[in-house]
């Protein structure tokens, strides 16, 4: 669709007053939210990373990038996904972070976001979260799930450490853990002895549904 295209271009060239007219259009035709997530601005954040890593844009355009989309988050996005129905029925509680050392927080935002509107209760604890502060997070609210978000190659290594310690603190059994983020992948997740792993938020809230049917 033409209108995604246009969303992604103008997000790239960091127009933010264009990307919210687009926006605000694309939702007035009845375009779902996570479909302008999707398909308009997570491609664009992937194509401004390559053009960092080029040497084309500088950390001060990805500062500008993270801000514009959580900018459009919470003015149009979010508001919409909450209009569009969300599911009454409580689930269970996740309890969710971006792991020690990574300060990327949008992707993870957006999961917690969407699991909320789903149905769960979520305690979000923010970025550079450590393995104890997970552990302490799921034994003050008795969490079914725990969910663990990195985006740097370095700090994904980070979400063993957290499964280790919830192995310590004897939770292991009690809770189940779901990862997520751009350079994660399901054979990571599995060679960590993560329970699940989700490409993206709409996947996340499936796999968080599925994880506790099978308890
Ligand atoms: Co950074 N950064 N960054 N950055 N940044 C990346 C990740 C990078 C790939 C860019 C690049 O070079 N191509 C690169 C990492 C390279 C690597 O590790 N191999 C990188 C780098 C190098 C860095 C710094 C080191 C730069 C520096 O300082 N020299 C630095 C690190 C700081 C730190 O964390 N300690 C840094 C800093 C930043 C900013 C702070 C400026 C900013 C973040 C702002 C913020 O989050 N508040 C930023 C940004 C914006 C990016 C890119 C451009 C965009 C990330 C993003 O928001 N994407 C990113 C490029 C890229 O991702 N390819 C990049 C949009 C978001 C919707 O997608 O987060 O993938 P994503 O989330 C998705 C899925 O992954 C999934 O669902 C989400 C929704 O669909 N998902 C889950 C995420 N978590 C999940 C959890 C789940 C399930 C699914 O279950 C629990």
């Amino acid at each position: 669709m033409e209108i995604f295209n246009e969303i992604k271009k103008n997000m790239v060239e960091l127009d933010d007053v264009k990307v919210k007219q687009l926006i605000e259009e694309a939702l007035k035709k009845g375009v779902s939210p996570t479909e302008i997530v999707e398909k308009s601005l997570r491609p664009a954040m992937v194509e401004i990373g390559e053009l960092f890593e080029k040497g084309e844009y500088f950390l001060a355009e990805l500062v500008v990038a993270g801000d514009i989309f959580k900018e459009v988050m919470d003015e149009l996005l979010l508001p919409a996904l909450r209009k569009s129905g969300a599911e009454i029925e409580k689930l269970g509680t996740v309890v969710i972070g971006t792991v020690k050392g990574d300060l990327h927080d949008i992707g993870k935002s957006i999961v917690a976001s969407m699991l909320r509107a789903a149905g769960f209760e979520v305690i979000d604890l923010g970025v550079d979260v450590s393995p104890e502060k997970f552990v302490e997070a799921v034994k003050k609210y008795n969490a079914n799930i725990v969910g663990l978000s990195a985006l740097l190659t370095t700090t994904m290594l980070e979400m063993k450490n957290v499964i280790e310690e919830l192995k310590k603190a004897g939770l292991r059994d009690k809770v189940k853990v779901i990862v997520g983020g751009a350079p994660v992948t399901p054979e990571f997740a599995k060679e960590i002895g993560a329970d699940a792993y989700a490409r993206d938020a709409v996947e996340a809230v499936e796999v968080c549904k599925k994880l506790l049917k099978r308890k």
